[in-house]
């Protein structure tokens, strides 16, 4: 079911941190299995093959290394469904500048999208990130309060 805006503002939102773009930590390395390893992690293996007595900065002393890589993982953010609901005031022009305007939409897209409201009860506008579709929203609904139309828009997770 959508989630439809009482009030401005950003009660609902997710934190920063719910859903985190990246994942980093240090890996270990196993078997060469994430790629070659970098000239630096090299140099340090060199450095304890050769002749250089413990205690030279460069590892613990007992000759052996653990040498780490730091493998970066990216998460897809959830994406958000802004839609469009059907009232039977608001003038179909104003349904199709808002969606040129704030979904640029051409015309013809703009206008079956809007006949899809107007047959259906509710369509979809376009599919963002959450602060996109929020931003969205927030603008439309402004937008047609400012026109005295009762436009709703609102957003869905996917
Ligand atoms: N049903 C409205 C009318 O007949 C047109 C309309 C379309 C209104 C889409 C809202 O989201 C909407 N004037």
């Amino acid at each position: 079911m959508f989630r439809q805006k009482t009030q401005p503002g950003r009660k609902n939102e997710p934190g920063r941190n719910a859903e985190p773009a990246q994942k980093t930590g240090p890996a270990p390395i196993v078997g060469g299995s994430v790629g070659p390893l970098p000239a630096s992690a090299a140099r340090v293996l060199a450095a304890k093959g050769g002749k250089k007595p413990p205690g030279d900065g460069q590892g613990s002393g007992s000759g052996t290394a653990v040498i780490t890589r730091t493998k970066t993982q990216t998460q897809r953010p959830s994406m958000y469904r802004v839609l469009l609901l059907n009232d039977d005031y608001t003038p179909m022009d104003f349904v199709i500048a808002v969606l040129c305007t704030y979904f640029h939409k051409n015309i013809d897209d703009a206008n079956r999208i809007m006949w899809q409201v107007h047959n259906n009860g509710v369509g979809e506008c376009g599919v963002y990130t959450y602060e996109v579709a929020d931003t969205k929203v927030t603008q439309v609904m402004d937008h047609a309060r400012k026109h005295q139309h009762p436009l709703q828009c609102v957003m869905e997770k996917k």
